[in-house]
């Protein structure tokens, strides 16, 4: 018998094969046979193709969006807003985001003002963001983090009453509602995600969603879409375009999106019921929304109460073929180039720090099995237990 049973100390993995944050939802074999033999039939694979326009109708009918224009992923997708807005100057989002909200900024010339967070709910604290209001300020990045949102309301109107303009990076939030209105439909433009890891997956891709025509025109000749509408001028063009086959596993997992909410919902709430009463370990409920896609679980370690590191839980995870990872770690403001570019943040955010250093996200997905969380989570509870002990083996 290895110490604890842990596989950090000799004993078999809790699971044969790794076990990452997030997985492909694939959809079966059959069904994207069917879907490929149609694109090869065709011999149409991208630009306007059937499936992808049949994909953009869907989503707009599904989210109740005047546009939603498909794109090759998130990081082009905000970097096309940004630049289809026409703005310059300061953009003010959190640092405590995916690299990807800050560098869509630096693309586009804009410069990034970061905002703190709420230490609960982990999204944008909208209380601090009047005081980071300056005339170079522009627009506001809202972050809806988590399957859950940033208050797309209380930002609308700082936004109004500021005079600033208003977009969303939801690159977590497919299918998450605020009241019956579905996160899309704020701000003059949102963006998802649809990579891998996300509820609703296109293998790759994403999605920009906007109720503005004359703004929908200009990310659609951006992007570009030949064949399509009429362009219109725009400074500059790029390719963002989704394929069909991204369209296609786009379409499938759009159907099967109530069955993959659900799994996530019972896999969250196993989660939250075998972790309740573990001291120093608490699971963060996706925060300010009716309905959420819980795509992520997001893990907050206080090392003081559990007896361990987060660092060092995630490594002895990870031992056991559970990918656990630290999102997000470090926040932006303390990576490249942000810290050395604006060094005025880099200790100005005292609770996107304090979450860098205590959040892991657990695996939730398409191939998390109950019994896996409820194994996982007594691993959790055992590495409690033995804390001081793992300590001390670990020489730490
Ligand atoms: N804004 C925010 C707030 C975001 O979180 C993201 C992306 C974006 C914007 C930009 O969206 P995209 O441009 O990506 O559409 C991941 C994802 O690449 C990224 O989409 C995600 N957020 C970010 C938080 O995490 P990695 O480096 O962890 O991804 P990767 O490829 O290692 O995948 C993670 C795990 O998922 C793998 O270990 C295994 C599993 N996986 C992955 C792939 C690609 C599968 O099971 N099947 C697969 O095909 O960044």
């Amino acid at each position: 018998m290895t110490p604890f049973n842990f596989a950090r100390f000799g004993a078999r993995p809790l699971f044969d094969k790794p076990l990452p944050v997030g997985q492909l939802y694939f959809p079966s074999w059959e069904r994207y046979e069917a879907a490929s033999r149609g694109i090869f039939e065709r011999q149409y694979y991208n630009n306007n193709g059937p499936l992808h326009s049949e994909f953009e109708s869907r989503l707009q009918e599904f989210l109740k969006v005047k546009h939603a224009i498909c794109v090759a992923n998130a990081t082009l997708g905000l970097m096309m807003v940004a630049d289809a807005m026409q703005l310059k100057g300061k953009v003010i989002l959190p640092a405590f985001t995916f690299i990807a909200s800050a560098q869509a900024l630096s693309w586009a010339g804009l410069e990034p003002v970061f905002c703190d967070i709420d230490l609960n709910s982990h999204q944008m604290d909208i209380s601090k963001i009047e005081t980071l209001i300056d005339d170079d300020v522009c627009a506001i990045m809202g972050v809806n983090l988590w399957g859950g949102a940033c208050d797309p309301k209380a930002l609308g109107e700082i936004a109004t009453a500021r005079g600033l303009r208003l977009f969303f990076d939801s690159a977590h939030a497919f299918g998450v509602k605020i009241d019956d209105t579905s996160i899309g439909n704020f701000g003059e433009a949102e963006v998802f995600s649809f990579h891998a890891t996300k509820v609703l997956s296109a293998t790759e891709g994403g999605c920009i969603c906007t109720n503005d025509d004359q703004l929908a025109a200009r990310l659609r000749s951006i992007r570009p879409s030949y064949g399509g509408d009429a362009p219109v001028n725009v400074l500059r063009v790029a390719n963002a375009r989704m394929s069909e086959a991204q369209a296609a596993v786009g379409l499938m997992n759009l159907e099967d999106f109530p069955a993959h909410q659900k799994n996530n919902a019972a896999l969250f709430s196993l989660y939250q019921s075998e972790l309740e009463g573990i001291p120093g370990l608490h699971v963060c409920q996706p925060s300010g929304v009716s309905f959420s896609n819980f795509q992520y679980a997001p893990s907050v370690i206080d090392e003081a109460a559990f007896g361990l590191s987060r660092d060092n839980l995630v490594a002895l995870l990870q031992s056991e073929n559970v990918i656990s990872r630290r999102y997000f770690y470090p926040g932006i403001h303390r990576g490249i180039p942000y810290a050395q570019e604006f060094p005025q943040y880099v200790d100005a955010l005292p609770n996107t720090d304090a979450v860098c250093a205590s959040c892991m996200q657990l695996p939730i997905g398409a191939l998390v099995e109950k019994e896996g969380v409820r194994q996982i989570c007594d691993f959790l509870r055992r590495a409690h237990e033995h804390a001081p002990a793992i300590q001390k083996m670990l020489g730490v």
